[in-house]
This record gives structure tokens, C-alpha cells and sequence, in this order.
């Protein structure tokens, strides 16, 4: 068994990619391979701030736009502690959603810059890999559910991929990108062999700093 760090491993994609299913099934798996694992989902809505963003989005309130960014980012920094205790003690993490999406949902909004978006983020423990599981908008549509949050509209999700891809040409960063219209179980055993690759390779490897 590894003896060194766990990894942090965010699962990213658009709406309904399968994210979450993906995320609980590769702990669920890891767990079982006898590893140290544990799921976290961002936005975490258990926390006061998580609650508020909960609210925020399936629309009981209404946030200013640059306030709620920063609410995201604060949701993430306010675990960032037990992140880091938890890599340190060879837990790996499977995180689903991160800054990532953090940035690339509010720079679809009008006004809003990259740069600007990235800062409050800037230091966050940095992903060993970023998996980027793709799907085109009639396959997601054709989940079900979908809509029912506020950002689940097709024109503002064709402007979140794109700032998806310009967040991907970060070459610091180790995006893999995975077709996610293939069956649960097809794309289980791909991201569960490339997860415990990467576990392998950053067990003795410092953990880095996102965007510095
Ligand atoms: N946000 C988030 C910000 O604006 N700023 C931020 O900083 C952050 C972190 C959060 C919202 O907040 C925004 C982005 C989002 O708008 P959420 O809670 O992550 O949203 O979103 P959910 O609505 O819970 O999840 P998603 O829509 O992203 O879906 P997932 O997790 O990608 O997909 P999943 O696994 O729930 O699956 C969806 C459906 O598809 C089926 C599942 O059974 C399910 O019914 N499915 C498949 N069907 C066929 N083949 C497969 N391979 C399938 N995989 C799953
Ligand atoms: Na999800």
C-alpha cells in the first residue's frame, strides 16, 4: 500500500457529465483496492456559506455576482485545512468540481475577465489531475433534470466550455480529457486506471499551489 501523500484528483466537466456518479464510484473503488480515499464536492453545501450557495442556485436568493464568486472560492478555502491534512495522512481525494469551475462559470457572465476570476483562487492545494469528462449539450439534455438550476441553459453552458478550454491551455496543470458519453462502467475503469497511475506517481511528490 502507498505510503507517501494521497493525491488530489478533481473531476470537472459540464452539467450532467456524469461528475458525480464518476466521483463516487472511483472512491467507492479505491476503498476497496484497499487505498485511503475520500469524496468532497464543491459547491459543499452543509457549511453556512455552503448553504447560501445552495439557496443561490436553485434560486430562493439572489447574490451580486462578484460576491457570490468569492462565496465559491471561500467555500473552497474554508476546507482547504482538512485537505491538506488529510493528503499529508495518504488519504487521496476525489474532488468534484473545483476553481475550475469557479472560473469558467463566472466568466460566461458579461464582464467579467479570466484574470480577474482566477485570483481568490489562486493557492488553493493544486490537482494532481484534472479530469475533464466531455459531453455535447443534446447528450446532456437527454439525462434528464436538466434546467432545474439556475446556469442550466444552453447558451450559457456553450460560453462555460469555452472558458473551459482556454482554462485547459495551462500546461502547469494535468488535464486529461475523457469522453464521457460512454457507458458508467466504461468510463469508471478508464478514470480508475489513470486515478491510481497519478496516485502512484505523486506519493513522494510535494503538494503544489494552484496558478502559482
Ligand atoms: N458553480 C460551481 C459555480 O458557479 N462556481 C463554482 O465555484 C462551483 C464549484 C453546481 C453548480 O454550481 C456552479 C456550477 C453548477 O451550475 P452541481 O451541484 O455540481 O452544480 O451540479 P449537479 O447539478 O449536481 O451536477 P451536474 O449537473 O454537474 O451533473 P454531474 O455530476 O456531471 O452528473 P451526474 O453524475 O449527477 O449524472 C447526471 C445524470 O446522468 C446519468 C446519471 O445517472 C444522472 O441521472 N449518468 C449517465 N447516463 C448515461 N451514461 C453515463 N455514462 C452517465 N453518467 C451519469
Ligand atoms: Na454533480
Amino acid at each position: 500500500m502507498a505510503c507517501g501523500r494521497g493525491a488530489l484528483i478533481v473531476l470537472e466537466g459540464m452539467d450532467r457529465a456524469g461528475k458525480s456518479t464518476q466521483g463516487r464510484r472511483l472512491v467507492e473503488a479505491l476503498r476497496a483496492g484497499g487505498h485511503r480515499a475520500d469524496l468532497l464536492r464543491f459547491p459543499e453545501r452543509t457549511t453556512e456559506i455552503g448553504r447560501l450557495l445552495g439557496a443561490y442556485l436553485v434560486g430562493e436568493k439572489d447574490v451580486e455576482d462578484h460576491a457570490v464568486h468569492l462565496l465559491f472560492s471561500a467555500n473552497r478555502w474554508e476546507h482547504v485545512p482538512s485537505m491538506k491534512e488529510k493528503l499529508r495522512q495518504g488519504v487521496t481525494l476525489v474532488v468534484d468540481r473545483y476553481a475550475f469551475s469557479g472560473v469558467a462559470f463566472t466568466s460566461a457572465k458579461e464582464n467579467f475577465c479570466v484574470d480577474w476570476c482566477k485570483q481568490p483562487d489562486i493557492g488553493l492545494p493544486k490537482p494532481d489531475l484534472i479530469l475533464f469528462l466531455q459531453l455535447s449539450p443534446e447528450e446532456a439534455a437527454a439525462r434528464g433534470d436538466f434546467g432545474s438550476e439556475r446556469y442550466e441553459n444552453s447558451l450559457f453552458q456553450e460560453k462555460v466550455l469555452q472558458s473551459f478550454y482556454h482554462l485547459m491551455k495551462d500546461k502547469t496543470l494535468n488535464w486529461k480529457m475523457i469522453d464521457a458519453s460512454k457507458s458508467i462502467e466504461d468510463l469508471h475503469r478508464e478514470i480508475k486506471s489513470i486515478a491510481e497511475e497519478t496516485m502512484l506517481e505523486v506519493q513522494n511528490k510535494p503538494l503544489g499551489e494552484l496558478w502559482k
